[in-house]
C-alpha cells in the first residue's frame, strides 16, 4: 500500500475523530474545615467515561486572625499571618501543589476572605498576598490531562503555624472532558501503524 496515501488517510481519521469529540464540564465542590498548625484533606469523586483535558481548582477561603472557627469574618486588628497557608490537590496518585507556604509574604491587617481559582490558561502568577482572582497555580495542572475522569480529587489545604486559624468555606474542580482520547494518543498510535506500513512495503519491494 502506498505509505503517502495511508499517510493522509490516518491524518483524516485524527482531524475527524477530535472535531467530533464531545466536550463536557464536570463541576463538583468540597466541604471545607478549619486548621489551624495542621492540613485537612477532603475528597470529591468524579465518575465519567471520559478523559480529561483541563482541570481548573478554586478556593474560597479565610485567613483569620484568631483561634476559633466560626468568628473568622471578624475584622479585627493584627495580622493574619497569610504566609501560613499552604494548598494542594491529588488526583490518580499525582501530587500537584497550588501554593506552597510563604507564597504570600504580607500579613494584612485583620481576617480576609478570598476567592482564588487555580488555572494554567490565567494569565497572573501569584502574588505576595492572598486576593481574589484567577492564577496560575505554582505547579501545573495539566498533568491530570488525558486521564480517566473517573476518580477522588483530594485537597488539601494547611495552616503551618498556630495562633491564627485557615478557615476553608468551600472549594471545587472544574474538569473539562472530552469523549475520546486526546488526539495526541491517536496520532501516536496512527504513526505506529505507519511505521508498520512502510516496514511492510520495504519489505515488499526488496522481493
Ligand atoms: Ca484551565
Ligand atoms: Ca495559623
Amino acid at each position: 500500500m502506498n505509505v503517502e496515501i495511508l499517510k493522509s488517510a490516518f491524518a483524516g481519521l485524527v482531524l475527524s475523530v477530535s472535531s467530533f469529540a464531545n466536550a463536557g464540564l464536570i463541576s463538583l465542590t468540597g466541604d471545607g474545615g478549619w486548621v489551624d498548625a495542621s492540613s485537612l484533606t477532603k475528597s470529591v469523586n468524579s465518575l465519567s467515561g471520559e478523559f480529561i483535558t483541563d482541570v481548573n481548582v478554586w478556593v474560597d477561603f479565610s485567613k483569620c486572625s484568631n483561634t476559633s472557627t466560626g468568628s473568622c469574618d471578624t475584622f479585627n486588628t493584627g495580622g493574619t499571618y497569610d504566609n501560613e497557608i499552604e494548598f494542594s490537590l491529588m488526583y490518580n496518585g499525582i501530587n500537584v501543589l497550588l501554593l506552597p507556604r510563604s507564597t504570600f509574604t504580607n500579613s494584612n491587617s485583620g481576617s480576609i476572605t478570598e476567592f482564588i481559582t487555580f488555572d494554567n490558561q490565567a494569565l497572573q502568577t501569584l502574588g505576595t498576598s492572598p486576593e481574589s482572582g484567577n492564577f496560575q497555580p505554582t505547579n501545573a495542572l495539566n498533568v491530570f490531562n488525558g486521564l480517566s475522569a473517573t476518580g477522588s480529587w483530594a485537597f488539601t489545604f494547611t495552616d503551618t503555624t498556630g495562633s491564627d486559624g485557615l478557615e476553608v468555606h468551600r472549594w471545587g474542580v472544574d474538569i473539562t472532558t472530552t469523549s475520546v482520547p486526546e488526539p495526541t494518543t491517536l496520532a501516536i498510535f496512527a504513526l505506529g501503524i505507519m511505521g508498520l506500513a512502510s516496514r511492510r512495503s520495504l519489505l515488499a519491494n526488496k522481493k
